[in-house]
């Protein structure tokens, strides 16, 4: 027995310093709350942890992840964890009626799987995807780090997670409508917001920048001014070839990693090129914008954005600096609309 101690302690310690998989367990609730899309329309949503974006879930290629699901809202919902291959796991695919029983109201339900494939990911609820993914914001990014990163991802010094999605006022105040056949998108955004809500994008000239570009539940044309953007990976898979575009073609659920080196100092304009998609409800400008924002370039007067508060984390490059986790991201949380009544009560 001694003899055996002996040989197996330096075996386990071997294999302890060769695999940096580590078991991440986590929790994440789901939320009513009122989301803020674009001046003057508010939307009911179910935000993962009260946010839409939901919560940046940040691992590392082999983690093993358990993560329980607090349902807090008057409907059923599941998630989905888009991308992962679900290898000997799939009762945590997250689909209703498949591979699950939906959560109830109240209820939890714990997922189990191994963060297998890399690259940009997302999760969503399966649940009346056309309403809950559609209309009422269940998405956020799940970004898995590979273990042995191309050379060109060594390369970049900012990152930064824009997930666009449209949104129809006509069911903005009601849960259990929306997602019927030729609905009526009129709000279009990124991260949760319309412009001029949207925020810039700040970099420096030699900044080599990452954008995970998800188009999250509608179509986009991905446009940035003054640059070219060479797209990496698609889907979270890194491309043999990597491509140079202006305008990139998305569809809903695509993503798209792009590399863009800043040299062309100015304030650009980067916008869906759907052109309707920069529009609030019809009134243009607005929806799916952001702008990109040179250190060093002065702010005219004439300039929209002159006096805006900037929120350095709108695209989660603050986050995403983190260690690994499931990180709520202050700027994106919804507002509780039964938090005033409460305080009254107590
Ligand atoms: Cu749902």
């Amino acid at each position: 027995m001694r003899v055996f101690s002996l040989l197996i302690v330096p075996f386990l310690c071997m294999f302890a310093g060769t695999s940096s998989a580590e078991l991440r367990q986590f929790e994440m609730t789901i939320e009513e709350v009122d989301l803020e899309v674009a001046p003057g329309f508010t939307t009911k949503v179910w935000g993962f942890n009260g946010q839409v974006p939901g919560p940046l879930l940040h691992v590392k290629e082999g983690d093993e992840l358990e993560i329980v699901v607090q349902n807090n809202t008057t409907l059923t919902h599941t998630v989905h964890w888009h991308g992962t291959h679900q290898h000997g796991t799939w009762r945590s695919d997250g689909v209703p009626d498949i591979t699950q029983l939906a959560i109830e109201p109240g209820d939890s339900y714990t997922y189990r799987f191994v963060a297998s494939k890399v690259g940009s990911l997302w999760y969503h609820c399966h649940v009346n995807v056309p309403e809950h993914v559609g209309t009422r914001g269940m998405w956020g990014p799940m970004i898995v780090e590979p273990k042995d990163p191309l050379p060109i991802e060594k390369s970049v010094t900012k990152e930064a997670v824009v997930m666009f999605s449209g949104w129809n006022p006509e069911v903005a105040d009601t849960y259990g409508e929306g997602g019927h056949p030729n609905e009526p998108i009129s709000y279009f955004s990124i991260n949760g917001k319309s412009f001029p809500m949207t925020q810039p994008l700040r970099v420096k000239k030699g900044d080599i920048v990452r954008l995970r570009l998800y188009a999250a539940t509608i179509p986009v044309a991905f446009h940035p001014h003054g640059h070219d953007a060479l797209v990496t990976h698609k889907d979270g898979l890194p491309l043999e070839h990597p491509y140079l575009v202006d305008v990139l073609n998305m569809a809903p659920g695509e993503r798209y990693d792009v590399i863009i080196e800043m040299n062309n100092p100015g304030r650009w304009i980067s916008h869906d090129h759907i052109e309707h998609h920069v529009s609030n409800n019809g009134k243009a400008p607005g929806g799916a914008i952001l702008i990109i924002e040179y250190e060093g370039i002065e702010n005219d007067d004439w300039y929209v954005w002159k006096d805006k508060a900037y929120e350095p984390d709108f695209y989660m490059s603050e986050t995403l600096k983190k260690p690994f986790g499931l990180h709520d991201v202050a700027v994106f949380k919804g507002v509780d609309p039964f938090a005033s009544r409460r305080r009254r009560r107590n």
